[in-house]
């Protein structure tokens, strides 16, 4: 629904990034549970809750350490940012998408970033769409 689409989108983009702790925190420490695709020491992989295509999976650092936007980002995080986009590749393949994917990061309130913890989305299994919206 068209009306409720843009509301979601102007919810989305009156949130700003505080550094408060997110729900990812509680995603990590499993106190909330998800379904996870993939983890290692650095990063974890677990599908979105509110799907966008058949396979949407997201790929956060365990530890945020700053990184609440990709904006933020500082040369310490070359690493992890290396792996998070590696992961993604990892996903794919696991995901059975490796033909066709798209990855997505959505950085600051008017790209409707949502969730102030650094995360990847890994999208496919349908014909994506360009421009996205
Ligand atoms: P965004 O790029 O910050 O807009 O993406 C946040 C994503 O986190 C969004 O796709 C949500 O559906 C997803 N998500 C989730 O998977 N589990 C949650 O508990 C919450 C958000 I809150």
């Amino acid at each position: 629904h068209a009306v409720d689409e843009e509301a979601s989108a102007r919810a989305a983009a009156a949130r700003v990034d505080s550094g408060a702790p997110t729900i990812f925190d509680k995603i990590i420490s499993k106190e909330i549970p998800s379904t996870v695709v993939y983890e290692d020491d650095k990063v974890l992989a677990f599908r979105d809750i509110n799907p966008q295509a058949p396979v949407h999976v997201l790929i956060i650092p365990k530890q945020r350490d700053g990184l609440t936007e990709l904006g933020k980002a500082d040369h310490r995080h070359e690493e992890v940012l290396g792996r998070l986009l590696y992961a993604a590749k990892v996903v794919a393949e696991k995901e059975g998408i490796s033909e066709g994917f798209r990855v997505v990061i959505n950085n600051g309130a008017s790209a409707c970033q949502s969730v102030y913890h650094l995360h990847l989305h890994v999208l496919g299994g349908r014909q994506m769409k360009w421009p996205p919206g």
